[in-house]
């Protein structure tokens, strides 16, 4: 097997994970399936050493992952009982502290470990191997693991797997070279199931979720010459339709996926008076940047920000920023 970037340098993460006598695994709020599939890879791989490790986020496991062995393990919510147990906390592609949503306490006293590939990450762990031309942070992960001699079990390859699928939007994204696809043949060679990640990924919808899409696809508009795509949810079509913010993950692909669209928004509830807004871009045009001027983050083509107000003045805000890119 052959590193993703070999020149990486994990040996402080390793000698901080070596010294550890309990390590937590943390992810962003509203975890996605890179944030999981790299908690569970490193929680069997640490497991595998004798290490004492426990997975930990604000919020639940999203659905297309329970499948996933160690799912299960996973706890939530701002009270983490072994806290006291633990002295090193690993921090899995997010992008800054703020976005793992625990409060202070769960960080006093603890040597941080930061892991991720966001280009807007501002290293705030005590150790960091930031790296934004990783696809995924499960690659980084996988690394990792090279590094520190640790044999891919099944359940490792299988989380990686759904980790690489999903950042890279189906092996779709312009972050997909040759060695995306080495490191996936070797997932796949150690027990990852393509088949299996697939279905559960992209073949698993509700009923719910598809009345929440149609709502969605009927509030699509193009702008900007139609050169950008815009849609969203609202906490009425949440109430109708009775699914929920899990169910709207890949609603902004639609807008993608039209032709001559370069910059994508999608607009959904995040909490009481504010809203979640994402960015997709194409091949030339920084939504990372873009979120960023609105105080938000992310990468080059996958982006997002926090709004406050009501969706017309958060649209009103988003789209002259929209059209600046778009000059050219
Ligand atoms: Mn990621």
């Amino acid at each position: 097997m052959k590193a993703m970037i070999a020149t990486t340098d994990w040996s402080l993460v390793a000698k901080a994970l070596g010294d550890a006598k309990g390590i937590v695994l943390v992810t962003h709020k509203n975890p996605d399936s890179d944030g999981i599939g790299s908690q569970i890879a490193l929680f069997h791989a640490l497991k595998a050493i004798g290490k004492k490790v426990w997975i930990h986020n604000l919020h639940p496991v999203p659905r297309i992952c329970r499948y996933l062995d160690g799912a299960e393990k996973a706890g939530m919510g701002e009270v983490f009982v072994h806290l006291g147990a633990v002295d090193t906390i690993v921090s899995l592609d997010c992008g800054a502290k703020y976005r793992l949503g625990m409060p202070d306490s769960f960080f006093e006293g603890k040597t941080l470990i930061n892991i991720d590939h966001h280009a807007s990450n501002n290293s705030f762990g005590q150790v960091n191997v930031v790296n934004a031309t990783y696809c995924a942070t499960g690659a980084m992960v996988f690394d990792l693991l090279l590094s520190l001699g640790i044999a891919l079990t099944p359940a490792m390859a299988a989380a990686i797997y759904v980790a690489l699928l999903t950042d890279t939007a189906s092996f779709r994204l312009s972050t997909v070279t040759a060695d995306v696809f080495h490191l996936a043949a070797a997932l796949v060679e150690a027990g990852a199931e393509p088949a299996v990640a697939s279905k559960a990924v992209y073949g698993s919808n509700s009923h719910e979720r598809l009345k929440l899409l149609k709502m969605s696809l009927d509030t699509l508009q193009l702008n900007d010459k139609n050169r950008s795509a815009w849609l969203h949810v609202t906490e009425d079509m949440y109430v109708s339709t009775a699914a929920d913010t899990e169910d709207t993950e890949g609603f902004i692909d639609y807008g993608r996926a039209i032709t001559g669209v370069k910059i994508t928004v999608f607009i959904r509830p995040e909490y009481e008076g504010h809203w979640k807004v994402s960015f997709r871009g194409v091949n030339g045009i920084d939504v990372g940047k873009l979120a960023s001027e609105l105080h938000g983050g992310g990468h080059r083509y996958a982006a997002g920000c926090t709004l406050a107000g009501t969706l017309a003045e958060v649209t009103e805000k988003v789209r002259p920023l929209v059209s600046s890119y778009l000059k050219n």
